[in-house]
């Protein structure tokens, strides 16, 4: 079996996407997600212009050489550009096997290891009151876990909180738009919000809290220590991870179980959070950790350390990097969690798939691959729009992390 040729397929239903579709000799083909949110043409140009011209005549079916062959091959190692590129042939790759193969992807990987996947869902409110009402519906939609972010008193907008009416979309802007951030504010307002939380709808809902990089290792030290009478399912990027050893700090002083990961391209962002047992979650995920090859060196990796998976799984990550991450949770045996943010109605009429989703819990489906395809003429109906992600100031204008 050849690779005969490769497209990228880049459309904007409600937002961008960059999808990658690998096509061979014997007609059969394979779909992976490649969009890398607010920079998706940066990964275009890697996959047309450096990463295609040597699929040509590849045998489909040596993945894991050609995983070697993108990453050894290029010299410049990991990065989210190459990384997202080198993902979505990974993935296209495996749905080619596993439609050779006629079987659903996860039956590649070992076969299933539950019967459904719990899935948190995201309740936002410009104050406690609506932010209540969120999870109030949240619940009664039948979600088992909830991510709670609420607006700050005395900012006027915050991370992970839609305005009123809107669907939440921070990549909203051509250029990139300001916020202003305080830690007091923030860090005198979050125990107040979970406690407000715990008493209207008690212990039985997993609460999840996405801090997205913002404090030092001691003010997130603070926030786990005054957040632990509200047992959180996690508290996610507390700290920016570069430093992987800012985590040490963080987890010495609290018992609030920490997730760290989304923007983690390499096992080796995460080797020593891992092997330290700094972190319970790490949410690195298929689409920008290097598709499914690489994401179960790392699960396997983790699962020696007693730290479960928790896969990104925003607006901005695809229906088809969703369909892989489901048929990966249904297998992996150190499964944590699933995000979810609904897609909208022009995405899931751009993008089919057979993934079922009911009252908090995913299955992914039994046809053969991964089980998402691309309506790609409808996907000419939604040209790209430049779209970036917002940065952050402190009040005193001071560039701050986003
Ligand atoms: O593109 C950035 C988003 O995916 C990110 O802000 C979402 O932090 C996020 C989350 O936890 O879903
Ligand atoms: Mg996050």
């Amino acid at each position: 079996m050849k690779i005969t040729g490769a497209k990228v397929i880049v459309c904007s239903p409600g937002r961008n996407f960059v999808t990658l579709k690998i096509v061979t000799d014997e007609g059969v083909y394979g779909i992976g997600d490649a969009t890398l949110n607010g920079r998706e043409l940066s990964v275009v140009s890697y996959l047309e212009d450096h990463v295609i011209p040597t699929l040509i005549g590849k045998d489909p079916h040596r993945i894991e050489d050609i995983w070697q062959f993108l990453y050894r091959g290029a010299y410049w190692r990991r990065g989210p550009v190459g990384m997202t590129a080198i993902a979505a042939v990974d993935v296209a790759l495996w749905d080619i096997k596993a439609k050779v193969a006629k079987l659903p992807l996860y039956q590649l990987l070992g076969g299933r290891s539950r019967d459904k996947i719990m899935t948190y869902t995201h309740a936002n409110g410009v104050c406690i009151d609506s932010t209540l009402d969120a999870v109030g519906k949240a619940i009664d939609d039948g979600y088992q876990a909830v991510r709670v972010q609420s607006g700050i008193p005395g900012l006027d907008s915050t991370y992970g909180v839609a305005k009123e009416g809107k669907k939440y979309e921070p990549a909203d802007a051509a250029l990139p738009g300001e916020n202003v951030w305080s830690t007091q504010k923030y860090l005198n307002f979050a125990p107040k919000l979970f406690d407000a939380v715990r008493s209207q709808f008690g212990n039985d809902i997993h609460l999840l809290h996405d801090v997205h990089h913002r404090l030092t290792p001691i003010e997130a030290a603070r926030l786990g220590k005054e957040l632990e009478p509200f047992h959180l399912f996690w508290l996610e990027d507390a700290v920016v991870a570069e430093n992987q050893d800012s985590f040490r700090l963080v987890r010495e002083h609290t018992t609030t179980p920490l997730a760290v990961g989304e923007v983690f391209n390499s096992i080796h962002d995460c080797r020593s959070l891992i092997q330290n047992q700094y972190i319970d979650y790490i949410r690195a995920t298929i689409v920008h950790a290097g598709g499914i090859s690489q994401m179960r060196r790392i699960a396997d990796f983790a699962s020696l350390y007693h730290v479960k998976t928790g896969f990104h799984g925003a607006t901005d990550l695809s229906p088809v990097c969703m369909g892989a991450a489901l048929h990966f949770d249904y297998w992996v045996p150190n499964f944590g969690i699933q995000e979810q943010m609904p897609f909208s109605e022009e995405m899931e009429s751009v993008f089919t798939f057979d993934y079922k989703f009911s009252r908090g819990f995913f299955t992914p489906g039994e046809a053969p691959g991964h089980g998402v395809d691309i309506d790609e003429s409808l996907a000419k109906k939604y040209p790209y729009k430049r779209a970036m992600l917002p940065v952050n100031r402190l009040e005193d204008g001071t560039l701050w992390n986003w």
